[in-house]
Protein backbone atom coordinates (compact mmCIF):
# COMPACT_ATOMS: atom_id res chain seq x y z
CA UNK A 1 0.00 0.00 0.00
CA UNK A 2 1.39 3.25 -0.78
CA UNK A 3 0.47 6.98 -0.18
CA UNK A 4 1.62 9.23 -2.81
CA UNK A 5 3.71 11.65 -1.44
CA UNK A 6 3.78 15.28 -3.01
CA UNK A 7 4.54 19.01 -2.46
CA UNK A 8 3.10 21.98 -3.41
CA UNK A 9 5.08 24.26 -6.26
CA UNK A 10 4.14 27.55 -7.44
CA UNK A 11 5.52 27.55 -10.74
CA UNK A 12 8.52 28.41 -12.94
CA UNK A 13 8.84 31.90 -11.65
CA UNK A 14 6.71 32.16 -9.25
CA UNK A 15 8.58 30.31 -6.20
CA UNK A 16 11.65 30.37 -4.68
CA UNK A 17 11.94 26.58 -4.23
CA UNK A 18 12.77 24.52 -7.53
CA UNK A 19 11.70 21.45 -8.86
CA UNK A 20 15.48 20.67 -8.77
CA UNK A 21 15.83 21.45 -5.40
CA UNK A 22 12.17 19.00 -4.52
CA UNK A 23 13.51 16.19 -6.35
CA UNK A 24 16.22 15.90 -3.64
CA UNK A 25 13.48 15.02 -1.25
CA UNK A 26 12.85 11.14 -1.34
CA UNK A 27 9.55 9.91 -1.73
CA UNK A 28 8.06 13.16 -3.52
CA UNK A 29 6.34 11.63 -6.64
CA UNK A 30 3.63 14.46 -7.43
CA UNK A 31 3.63 18.42 -7.88
CA UNK A 32 0.69 20.08 -6.59
CA UNK A 33 0.57 22.65 -9.08
CA UNK A 34 -1.86 25.12 -10.02
CA UNK A 35 -1.83 28.49 -12.80
CA UNK A 36 -1.74 31.25 -10.45
CA UNK A 37 -2.06 33.67 -12.89
CA UNK A 38 -6.07 32.77 -13.71
CA UNK A 39 -8.53 34.96 -11.93
CA UNK A 40 -11.52 32.58 -10.40
CA UNK A 41 -14.36 31.84 -13.56
CA UNK A 42 -11.27 31.49 -16.33
CA UNK A 43 -10.75 28.82 -18.48
CA UNK A 44 -7.41 26.74 -17.65
CA UNK A 45 -6.12 26.85 -21.78
CA UNK A 46 -4.52 23.80 -23.31
CA UNK A 47 -1.51 25.26 -23.88
CA UNK A 48 -1.16 26.82 -20.60
CA UNK A 49 -1.74 23.76 -18.92
CA UNK A 50 0.73 21.90 -21.43
CA UNK A 51 3.53 24.41 -20.51
CA UNK A 52 3.64 23.54 -17.13
CA UNK A 53 3.34 19.79 -17.75
CA UNK A 54 6.91 20.19 -19.73
CA UNK A 55 8.54 22.32 -16.42
CA UNK A 56 6.81 19.43 -14.21
CA UNK A 57 7.30 15.75 -16.47
CA UNK A 58 11.01 16.19 -16.93
CA UNK A 59 11.88 16.09 -13.57
CA UNK A 60 10.28 12.83 -13.19
CA UNK A 61 7.09 14.06 -11.44
CA UNK A 62 3.53 13.74 -12.45
CA UNK A 63 1.11 16.54 -11.89
CA UNK A 64 -2.19 14.44 -10.80
CA UNK A 65 -3.32 17.21 -8.11
CA UNK A 66 -4.74 20.42 -8.66
CA UNK A 67 -4.77 23.32 -5.97
CA UNK A 68 -6.57 25.21 -6.44
CA UNK A 69 -8.82 25.53 -9.17
CA UNK A 70 -10.53 28.87 -6.98
CA UNK A 71 -14.44 29.06 -7.58
CA UNK A 72 -16.07 32.47 -9.05
CA UNK A 73 -17.89 34.56 -6.87
CA UNK A 74 -21.07 34.46 -8.56
CA UNK A 75 -21.20 30.79 -8.35
CA UNK A 76 -20.70 31.08 -4.49
CA UNK A 77 -23.39 33.88 -4.26
CA UNK A 78 -25.58 32.43 -6.68
CA UNK A 79 -25.77 35.70 -8.52
CA UNK A 80 -25.31 36.86 -12.00
CA UNK A 81 -23.33 34.76 -14.44
CA UNK A 82 -22.72 31.34 -12.51
CA UNK A 83 -24.03 29.25 -15.18
CA UNK A 84 -21.69 30.81 -17.31
CA UNK A 85 -18.79 30.34 -14.58
CA UNK A 86 -20.34 26.86 -14.11
CA UNK A 87 -19.29 25.87 -17.99
CA UNK A 88 -15.70 27.68 -17.49
CA UNK A 89 -15.06 25.71 -14.81
CA UNK A 90 -16.31 22.05 -16.57
CA UNK A 91 -14.05 23.56 -19.34
CA UNK A 92 -11.25 23.76 -17.21
CA UNK A 93 -12.29 20.29 -15.57
CA UNK A 94 -12.02 18.78 -19.50
CA UNK A 95 -8.52 20.48 -20.22
CA UNK A 96 -7.22 19.12 -17.12
CA UNK A 97 -7.84 15.89 -17.60
CA UNK A 98 -6.20 15.28 -20.82
CA UNK A 99 -3.18 15.99 -18.94
CA UNK A 100 -3.73 13.18 -16.75
CA UNK A 101 -4.77 14.96 -13.88
CA UNK A 102 -6.66 12.96 -10.83
CA UNK A 103 -7.58 15.29 -8.15
CA UNK A 104 -8.69 19.43 -7.91
CA UNK A 105 -8.52 21.15 -4.78
CA UNK A 106 -10.72 23.69 -4.39
CA UNK A 107 -12.37 25.53 -1.47
CA UNK A 108 -16.20 27.30 -1.22
CA UNK A 109 -15.29 29.73 1.43
CA UNK A 110 -16.94 33.51 1.07
CA UNK A 111 -14.27 36.60 0.37
CA UNK A 112 -11.17 35.26 1.99
CA UNK A 113 -9.31 32.23 1.28
CA UNK A 114 -7.53 31.51 4.56
CA UNK A 115 -7.00 33.80 8.07
CA UNK A 116 -4.66 34.45 9.65
CA UNK A 117 -3.64 38.00 11.78
CA UNK A 118 0.28 37.04 11.83
CA UNK A 119 2.77 35.14 8.79
CA UNK A 120 5.95 35.28 10.87
CA UNK A 121 5.24 35.05 14.56
CA UNK A 122 7.96 34.05 16.64
CA UNK A 123 8.64 30.27 18.22
CA UNK A 124 10.68 29.76 21.59
CA UNK A 125 13.42 27.84 18.78
CA UNK A 126 13.66 30.88 16.99
CA UNK A 127 11.94 29.57 13.63
CA UNK A 128 8.57 31.97 12.66
CA UNK A 129 4.91 30.45 12.26
CA UNK A 130 1.75 31.63 11.20
CA UNK A 131 -0.69 32.62 13.81
CA UNK A 132 -3.89 33.65 14.63
CA UNK A 133 -5.39 35.73 17.34
CA UNK A 134 -8.72 35.59 17.93
CA UNK A 135 -9.11 39.66 19.34
CA UNK A 136 -7.64 40.79 16.18
CA UNK A 137 -10.27 38.95 13.76
CA UNK A 138 -12.98 41.05 15.60
CA UNK A 139 -11.27 43.98 13.93
CA UNK A 140 -11.67 45.11 10.54
CA UNK A 141 -11.20 42.91 7.70
CA UNK A 142 -9.56 45.49 5.22
CA UNK A 143 -6.92 46.33 7.79
CA UNK A 144 -5.96 43.30 7.71
CA UNK A 145 -5.73 42.18 4.26
CA UNK A 146 -3.72 45.32 4.27
CA UNK A 147 -1.19 43.80 7.09
CA UNK A 148 -1.02 40.69 4.73
CA UNK A 149 -0.48 42.33 1.64
CA UNK A 150 2.51 43.71 3.16
CA UNK A 151 3.69 40.88 4.46
CA UNK A 152 4.00 38.18 1.35
CA UNK A 153 8.18 38.77 0.39
CA UNK A 154 6.95 40.63 -2.63
CA UNK A 155 4.87 37.40 -3.91
CA UNK A 156 0.36 37.14 -3.74
CA UNK A 157 -0.85 34.18 -2.01
CA UNK A 158 -3.67 32.54 -3.71
CA UNK A 159 -7.25 34.09 -2.08
CA UNK A 160 -5.70 37.33 -1.14
CA UNK A 161 -4.51 38.91 -4.78
CA UNK A 162 -4.44 42.70 -4.33
CA UNK A 163 -7.18 43.69 -7.32
CA UNK A 164 -9.41 41.48 -5.20
CA UNK A 165 -8.80 42.87 -2.08
CA UNK A 166 -9.19 46.42 -3.36
CA UNK A 167 -13.17 45.68 -4.30
CA UNK A 168 -13.44 44.49 -0.83
CA UNK A 169 -16.03 46.36 -0.04
CA UNK A 170 -18.07 45.50 -3.13
CA UNK A 171 -17.33 41.69 -2.19
CA UNK A 172 -18.97 41.90 1.39
CA UNK A 173 -21.86 43.50 -0.21
CA UNK A 174 -22.52 40.66 -3.19
CA UNK A 175 -22.13 38.30 0.37
CA UNK A 176 -24.27 40.02 2.57
CA UNK A 177 -28.03 38.24 0.98
CA UNK A 178 -25.76 34.98 1.41
CA UNK A 179 -27.39 32.78 4.32
CA UNK A 180 -25.55 30.07 5.62
CA UNK A 181 -28.14 27.65 4.00
CA UNK A 182 -27.93 29.61 0.64
CA UNK A 183 -24.39 29.27 0.59
CA UNK A 184 -24.89 25.24 1.19
CA UNK A 185 -27.61 25.33 -1.41
CA UNK A 186 -25.10 27.13 -3.75
CA UNK A 187 -21.95 24.28 -3.29
CA UNK A 188 -24.91 21.73 -3.75
CA UNK A 189 -25.81 23.42 -7.15
CA UNK A 190 -22.51 23.93 -8.57
CA UNK A 191 -21.21 20.42 -7.54
CA UNK A 192 -24.32 18.87 -8.96
CA UNK A 193 -23.77 20.35 -12.08
CA UNK A 194 -20.05 19.24 -12.20
CA UNK A 195 -20.66 15.53 -11.30
CA UNK A 196 -21.23 14.09 -14.70
CA UNK A 197 -17.89 15.39 -15.98
CA UNK A 198 -15.67 14.18 -13.00
CA UNK A 199 -17.26 10.63 -13.82
CA UNK A 200 -17.13 11.13 -17.84
CA UNK A 201 -13.21 12.16 -16.88
CA UNK A 202 -12.41 10.00 -13.62
CA UNK A 203 -11.59 13.31 -11.70
CA UNK A 204 -12.16 14.18 -8.08
CA UNK A 205 -13.00 17.77 -7.18
CA UNK A 206 -11.76 17.75 -3.37
CA UNK A 207 -12.73 20.55 -1.35
CA UNK A 208 -10.89 22.15 1.24
CA UNK A 209 -12.11 23.18 4.39
CA UNK A 210 -12.86 26.52 5.55
CA UNK A 211 -9.69 27.85 7.25
CA UNK A 212 -10.19 29.25 10.32
CA UNK A 213 -13.25 26.39 11.09
CA UNK A 214 -16.02 28.98 12.51
CA UNK A 215 -17.20 32.11 11.12
CA UNK A 216 -15.10 35.07 10.76
CA UNK A 217 -16.02 39.34 9.73
CA UNK A 218 -19.49 38.08 9.60
CA UNK A 219 -18.89 35.40 6.37
CA UNK A 220 -21.26 31.97 7.08
CA UNK A 221 -17.74 29.06 7.01
CA UNK A 222 -19.83 25.58 5.96
CA UNK A 223 -17.30 23.22 5.70
CA UNK A 224 -15.85 23.51 10.18
CA UNK A 225 -16.22 20.07 11.73
CA UNK A 226 -17.72 16.15 11.70
CA UNK A 227 -21.27 17.43 11.58
CA UNK A 228 -20.72 20.02 8.51
CA UNK A 229 -18.83 17.47 6.95
CA UNK A 230 -21.35 14.56 6.85
CA UNK A 231 -23.74 16.84 5.78
CA UNK A 232 -21.45 17.96 2.58
CA UNK A 233 -20.74 14.14 1.96
CA UNK A 234 -24.68 13.05 1.96
CA UNK A 235 -25.52 16.33 0.20
CA UNK A 236 -24.11 14.90 -2.80
CA UNK A 237 -23.36 11.45 -2.06
CA UNK A 238 -20.49 10.46 -5.02
CA UNK A 239 -17.21 9.17 -4.88
CA UNK A 240 -16.32 12.44 -6.83
CA UNK A 241 -17.37 14.61 -4.27
CA UNK A 242 -14.82 14.48 -1.83
CA UNK A 243 -12.26 15.84 0.55
CA UNK A 244 -8.95 17.47 1.04
CA UNK A 245 -8.46 16.77 4.58
CA UNK A 246 -6.48 19.59 5.94
CA UNK A 247 -5.73 18.57 9.56
CA UNK A 248 -4.34 21.90 10.19
CA UNK A 249 -7.59 23.23 9.52
CA UNK A 250 -9.36 21.65 11.40
CA UNK A 251 -7.56 20.95 14.27
CA UNK A 252 -7.57 24.90 14.87
CA UNK A 253 -10.60 24.21 16.87
CA UNK A 254 -10.03 21.29 19.48
CA UNK A 255 -13.12 20.06 19.79
CA UNK A 256 -12.20 18.52 16.44
CA UNK A 257 -10.94 14.84 16.28
CA UNK A 258 -9.46 14.74 12.90
CA UNK A 259 -7.91 11.10 13.88
CA UNK A 260 -11.73 10.16 14.03
CA UNK A 261 -12.75 12.13 10.81
CA UNK A 262 -10.24 10.37 9.06
CA UNK A 263 -11.98 7.00 9.55
CA UNK A 264 -15.37 8.29 9.59
CA UNK A 265 -14.90 9.48 5.42
CA UNK A 266 -11.28 7.78 4.65
CA UNK A 267 -13.13 6.52 1.49
CA UNK A 268 -14.29 10.14 0.68
CA UNK A 269 -10.91 11.44 1.15
CA UNK A 270 -8.61 12.20 -2.37
CA UNK A 271 -6.36 14.83 -0.70
CA UNK A 272 -4.79 15.34 2.49
CA UNK A 273 -2.89 18.11 3.38
CA UNK A 274 -0.68 17.63 7.16
CA UNK A 275 0.30 20.00 9.64
CA UNK A 276 0.25 20.80 13.38
CA UNK A 277 -1.31 23.16 15.26
CA UNK A 278 -0.93 24.19 18.83
CA UNK A 279 -3.50 25.79 20.71
CA UNK A 280 -3.78 28.54 23.21
CA UNK A 281 -6.00 29.04 26.33
CA UNK A 282 -7.88 31.72 25.10
CA UNK A 283 -8.97 30.92 21.37
CA UNK A 284 -5.15 31.71 19.80
CA UNK A 285 -3.54 29.21 18.00
CA UNK A 286 0.38 28.72 16.53
CA UNK A 287 1.07 26.97 13.66
CA UNK A 288 4.04 24.23 14.98
CA UNK A 289 6.45 21.67 13.53
CA UNK A 290 5.09 18.35 12.31
CA UNK A 291 6.02 16.50 15.01
CA UNK A 292 2.79 14.90 16.58
CA UNK A 293 5.00 16.76 20.47
CA UNK A 294 5.00 20.17 19.36
CA UNK A 295 1.47 20.59 18.61
CA UNK A 296 -1.85 19.57 19.45
CA UNK A 297 -3.23 18.41 16.10
CA UNK A 298 -2.13 14.53 16.61
CA UNK A 299 -0.01 13.56 13.61
CA UNK A 300 0.47 10.23 14.74
CA UNK A 301 -3.20 9.21 15.07
CA UNK A 302 -3.88 10.83 11.92
CA UNK A 303 -1.04 9.06 9.84
CA UNK A 304 -2.31 5.79 12.03
CA UNK A 305 -6.22 6.18 10.87
CA UNK A 306 -5.02 7.23 7.33
CA UNK A 307 -3.11 3.53 7.09
CA UNK A 308 -5.50 1.53 9.00
CA UNK A 309 -8.28 3.19 6.16
CA UNK A 310 -5.93 1.39 3.29
CA UNK A 311 -5.67 5.53 2.26
CA UNK A 312 -3.97 5.41 -1.34
CA UNK A 313 -4.32 8.85 -1.86
CA UNK A 314 -2.53 11.84 -2.18
CA UNK A 315 -0.91 13.63 0.57
CA UNK A 316 1.37 16.47 0.98
CA UNK A 317 3.23 18.36 3.61
CA UNK A 318 0.88 21.86 4.38
CA UNK A 319 2.41 25.23 5.05
CA UNK A 320 4.93 25.11 7.33
CA UNK A 321 7.40 27.30 9.53
CA UNK A 322 10.30 29.61 8.13
CA UNK A 323 13.47 27.56 9.16
CA UNK A 324 17.20 28.19 8.79
CA UNK A 325 16.69 32.23 7.52
CA UNK A 326 15.41 30.45 4.43
CA UNK A 327 13.22 33.62 2.21
CA UNK A 328 10.63 32.32 0.51
CA UNK A 329 6.71 32.66 0.43
CA UNK A 330 5.49 32.84 3.52
CA UNK A 331 4.85 29.21 4.87
CA UNK A 332 6.38 27.65 1.73
CA UNK A 333 9.57 27.61 2.10
CA UNK A 334 11.75 24.63 1.18
CA UNK A 335 13.02 23.46 4.43
CA UNK A 336 10.49 22.77 7.35
CA UNK A 337 8.09 21.27 4.39
CA UNK A 338 11.13 19.06 3.51
CA UNK A 339 11.30 17.57 6.88
CA UNK A 340 7.10 17.22 7.40
CA UNK A 341 7.40 15.26 4.32
CA UNK A 342 10.34 13.31 5.49
CA UNK A 343 8.34 12.90 8.92
CA UNK A 344 5.12 11.74 7.44
CA UNK A 345 7.22 9.32 5.17
CA UNK A 346 9.19 8.03 8.28
CA UNK A 347 5.28 7.44 9.87
CA UNK A 348 4.26 5.75 6.99
CA UNK A 349 7.25 3.51 5.99
CA UNK A 350 7.07 2.18 9.82
CA UNK A 351 3.59 1.32 9.71
CA UNK A 352 4.31 -0.39 6.73
CA UNK A 353 7.32 -2.46 7.94
CA UNK A 354 5.11 -3.49 11.30
CA UNK A 355 2.83 -4.78 8.63
CA UNK A 356 4.90 -6.66 6.70
CA UNK A 357 6.73 -8.37 9.52
CA UNK A 358 3.54 -9.62 11.47
MN1 LIG B 1 -4.63 23.05 4.03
Amino acid sequence: MSVKMSFRWFGEGNDTVSLRDIRQIPGIETIVWALHHKMPGEVWEKDEICAVRDQIVPFGFNMDVVESVNVHDDIKTGSGSRDLYIDHYIQTIRNLAEFGVRVICYNFMPVFDWTRTELYHPLEDGSTAFFYEKSRILDDPKKMAAYILRNQNGMTLPGWEPERIAGLDELFEKYRPVTKEKLWGNLQYFLEKLMPVCHETGIRMAIHQDDPPWDIFGLPHLLTDEASVSRFLQMVDDPCNSLTLCAGTLSANPENDVADMVRRHSDRIAFAHIRNVRHYANGDFSEASVRDQCGETGILRIMKALYDSGYDGYIRPDHGRQIWGEQSRPGYGLYDRALSAMYLLGVWDTLESERNTD
